[in-house]
């Protein structure tokens, strides 16, 4: 058994589904070796972020931690936004890099000094102490507040035979509880409450989480607002969903009505860098700590979520909520979101694609002007469904992401929505959803700029400048790859394109050629 195999071993223990990278010719060339002779897919991507990407989307489906690899130098400074993502999404992730055993110059860069500030721990591999190395590196990635871990892999190392199988190793990890103050401070508050909202954040996704929070609400009357990251987790059907939360202005009428907010693995990284100006007293029930906040938590309530969750119905009293009002204002701000244009526009796109395809399989999200109808329109009935980044809310996410998910569950359709710009940094993916014969229905809004920042520009009444892209032939491109492609102009071509993309076994492209020119008054109908 070489070290290769143990830490393939230890990965498919741990419940990683896939190992995704672009492989260079030291280490990572035995690990892909050894992940094929034990039944671990490597799935090739065409850059090193899009593999860590794909990583992201299947630890968040799955709960369990993500995979990938790079070569030394370049694929370590390549893979650094996909890194950088799994730390802000808050991902188990374990990235592999190669490294050289001796001083030579070529490609050499401090790996754990570039991984340090958007990794939890940085590791160097040794063929004594794999298990050493290992187990806490995994255990690391999900625990706590989860997060990427990296691997240095120096040359010779994955190749190495293994001497001893077993070595000791004892690990001891403190498991965080609420305090005894807290605990008080979250009875007082609770007990004084008649009008509770549950603000639910993406600590709060694991399957048992979102039936406790389900039954919670209905069994007291209680709304609950989700981000973007917990969509699904309560359900947009749901009698008591309120809408999406990301401390913007459209949530303030549903916000002014409530008394005390109450934060479901509440991650504020999801929240946009605006200041806390609620006056409710907002209280956190999570599974780890909140550390270094904007928002003014009177109690942090740090344990298993379904659990919390539980003990808040066992204590609480049903609220006054009148579930028409809570309706009210979720039609207002659909309402208001609905801004129509004079072509397609991108909500009739989400309406539409939704209509044919929310419930055929999950959703992947790009960020841009865009994702502000997709997250507030496109229907979401569990947690995860809706993929994408919003704590580093990084372009070129939709489509890894999609892929990473697609591979889980082949018979099952990955829409993925994205911006123009966003597609096109990471259009090489489409090679890869062919390659791994993946239903990724990507769903382009090509409006041939980057929208959500010309709209910015707008808004400062600056000249647009530096956000042209120019026109793309998306369906050629995607031809040239072997997908199938349909590009629409009206709201009867999208319908049709949409249920022939269903019914494709392969990956598909539908351009969805929109009139971008509501997305100001969109943004400002959400942001003010
Ligand atoms: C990697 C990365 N670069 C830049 C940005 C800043 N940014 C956010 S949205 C956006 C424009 C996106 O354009 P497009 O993908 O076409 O979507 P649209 O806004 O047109 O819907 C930019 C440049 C970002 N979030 N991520
Ligand atoms: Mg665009």
């Amino acid at each position: 058994m070489t070290v290769a195999d143990l830490v393939v071993g230890q990965l498919l223990g741990a419940g990683v589904k896939a190992l995704f990278g672009v492989p260079g010719g030291g280490g990572n060339l035995d690990l892909i070796a050894a992940a094929g002779k034990a039944g671990l897919p490597f799935v090739l991507t065409s850059t090193e972020t899009a593999g860590a990407i794909a990583a992201i989307a299947q630890a968040e489906v799955t709960g369990r931690p993500g995979a990938c690899l790079t070569t030394l130098g370049p694929g370590a400074a390549s893979v650094v936004n996909g890194v950088a993502c799994a730390f802000l999404e808050r991902a188990p992730m374990v990235v592999f890099t190669d490294s050289q055993s001796a001083p030579f110059d070529h490609q050499r860069i401090d790996h754990a000094a570039l991984m340090a500030p958007i990794t939890k721990s940085s590791h160097i591999l040794r063929s004594d102490r794999v298990l050493e190395v290992l187990l806490p590196v995994l255990h690391t990635a999900v625990h706590g507040r989860p997060g990427p871990v990296h691997v240095d892999c120096p040359a010779g190392v994955a190749a190495s035979t293994m001497t001893t199988m077993f070595d000791t190793a004892v690990f001891e990890f403190d498991e965080q509880a609420p305090t005894a103050a807290d605990r008080s401070r979250l009875e007082t508050l609770l007990a004084a409450a008649r009008k509770p909202l549950l603000l639910v954040g993406l600590g709060a996704r694991r399957p048992a989480d979102a039936g406790a929070i389900r039954a919670l609400c209905a069994a007291r009357n209680i709304p609950a607002m989700v981000t973007y990251k917990a969509k699904g987790v309560v359900p947009d059907d749901h009698p008591w969903f309120a809408g999406v939360f990301t401390n913007a202005t459209i949530e303030q009428p549903m916000i002014d009505e409530c008394d005390l907010l109450i934060g479901v693995g509440l991650d504020p990284v999801e929240l946009i860098a605006r200041a806390w100006q609620r006056t409710q007293p907002i209280v956190y029930c999570g599974p780890w700590r909140v550390e270094d906040t904007h928002v003014p938590f009177a109690a942090q309530f740090v344990t298993d979520v379904a659990a919390a969750v539980t003990e808040i119905e066992v204590t609480i009293a049903p609220s006054e909520w009148d579930p028409g009002r809570v309706r009210g204002h979720l039609d207002g701000q659909r309402r208001q979101i609905d801004v129509s244009a004079n072509g397609l526009s991108a909500q009739r796109v989400v309406k539409i694609a939704a209509s044919r395809l929310a419930a055929a399989g999950r959703v992947t999200v790009d960020a841009g002007a865009h994702m502000f109808p997709a997250t507030m329109l496109w229907p979401v009935s569990c947690p995860s469904g809706m993929l994408l980044s919003n704590g580093l809310s990084t372009m070129g996410f939709a489509l890894p992401a999609a892929i990473g998910a697609a591979l889980l569950e082949r018979e099952r359709p990955v829409i993925a929505l994205t911006g123009d710009g966003g597609l096109l940094m990471c259009a090489g993916e489409l090679l890869t959803a062919v390659r791994e014969k993946l239903r990724v229905i990507t769903i382009v809004f090509s409006d041939a700029s980057l929208s959500l920042i010309e709209i910015k520009q707008q808004a400062r009444r600056l000249e647009p400048a530096g956000v042209a892209l120019g026109a793309i032939d998306w369906p050629a491109l995607a031809r040239s790859v072997g997908v199938r492609s349909w590009v629409v102009t009206t709201e009867a071509e999208l319908d049709r394109a949409a249920g022939e993309a269903l019914a494709c076994e392969g990956p598909t492209l539908i351009e969805a050629k929109i009139d971008r020119s509501n997305y100001g008054a969109t943004l400002r109908a959400v942001r003010g």
